[in-house]
């Protein structure tokens, strides 16, 4: 069995690869399932797995790192459950020194047959652009440091959404990845091309995985800072229209609280929403980079009845950022004569990373 675990900074589009990747894998005939990681407890990103027919697990409220036990169980309960040939583990997208509290652990105490075969590293091709010429990132100092240590300690790196710079701007941003670190394996990858991800699968299924250097070198005040400075909010709705006309209202919602962020210059991680309704899923995301065409997304949706699950790191205070994205949509909702109701609310600071095991 291969265990490969994908990691990255927010919104890089580890998912997005992964879903293309295990759909590739289950076409050959290959058992494919996901473990999925984060701080709360309703996540975006195993709703969109399981949409997608991929038998999906999660670990949720904290990190892999800071949650092993759970790790092992669950990575367990799919090799009981659907004897996989491969998984994905895909850790959280604020979270770093996997390779001493994840892949050493579970190459040496792990009893199962779980044991990771490769470790990639995603980033944004832009984000990786503007670190790499030495400019400052949009985030604050200690979220940008997780970047970093993010990039750093992985054998792959894979510079994602490349499809968003010029071929000419992507073939410099991969000289400079090389050379910035010559001893990774740098690839240049579209995800939302299938071609593309066949060269990842491909690459990561052929790549065994090395973890015996010492402790990997980071400060975990930086870390740890940076961490909860990203807040977390999780928050379920239902909405009722009385015509219909619920893309109108999303619109509005979606494009309000991006308005909302934007003027006040507040640093997005990645703002996930998944719509959900009888014959409707989609996932729409807003990270720090993303343009502005996020709309086309948006689907027509003719149920008078769907909910909204919403994913938010956001650097600000979390009970500021409950408040704000209740105020929209309490906004919103009135100016299209919807019904709200709340399913589920959670909003924290994640914190502080305190590893089950650091080798
Ligand atoms: N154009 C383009 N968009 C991409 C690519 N990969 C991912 N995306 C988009 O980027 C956004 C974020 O992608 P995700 O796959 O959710 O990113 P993630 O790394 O899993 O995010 P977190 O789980 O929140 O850390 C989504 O809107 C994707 O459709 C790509 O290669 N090209
Ligand atoms: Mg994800």
């Amino acid at each position: 069995m291969q265990l490969h675990l994908v990691g990255g900074f927010l919104g890089s589009g580890k998912t997005t690869a992964i879903i293309h990747a295990a759909k590739e894998l289950i076409a050959q005939g290959k058992r494919v399932g996901v473990v999925t990681n984060d701080q709360g407890k309703y996540l975006v990103d195993t709703a969109f797995f399981r949409l997608s027919d991929i038998p999906t697990v999660e670990v949720t409220g904290g990190c892999f790192c800071c949650n092993y036990d759970d790790l092992d169980e669950r990575l367990e309960q799919l090799q009981n459950e659907i004897q996989p040939d491969v998984i994905f583990a895909e850790s959280v997208g604020s979270c770093g020194d996997l390779v001493s509290t994840v892949i050493k652990p579970l190459l040496t105490l792990g009893e199962a047959g779980a044991k990771p075969t490769s470790f990639s590293v995603f980033a944004d091709s832009r984000i990786l652009q503007i670190r790499l010429s030495g400019e400052e990132l949009p985030y604050s100092e200690n979220v940008a440091y997780i970047f970093d240590k993010q990039i750093e300690e992985a054998p792959i790196l894979v510079i994602n959404k490349v499809d968003l710079i010029e071929t000419e701007e992507a073939h410099a941003l991969a000289g400079m990845a090389r050379s910035a670190y010559p001893s990774k394996v740098v690839l240049l990858q579209n995800s939302l091309e299938p071609e593309h991800v066949h060269r990842w699968v491909h690459l990561i299924s052929q790549n065994g995985i090395v973890a015996d250097q010492g402790l990997f070198e980071i400060d975990y005040q930086r870390y740890g800072s940076g961490e909860a400075q990203l807040s977390w909010l999780d928050l379920q709705y239902q909405f009722q229209t009385s015509r219909g006309d619920g893309r109108i209202f999303l619109l509005d919602l979606m494009g309000g609280l991006l308005a909302e962020i934007r003027t006040h210059q507040i640093p997005i991680g990645h703002v996930k929403f998944l719509i959900q309704c009888e014959n409707i899923e989609s996932k729409i995301s807003f990270t720090m980079v993303d343009e502005e065409d996020w709309q086309k997304n948006v689907p027509t949706i003719s149920e008078k009845v769907f909910d909204l699950l919403i994913n938010a790191r956001v650097e600000m205070p979390s009970q500021a950022l409950y408040h704000l994205v209740r105020a929209v949509t309490e906004r919103c909702a009135q100016q299209n004569n919807v019904e709200v109701t709340v399913i589920s609310s959670e909003y924290f600071h994640p914190g502080f990373p305190t590893p089950t095991h650091r080798m």
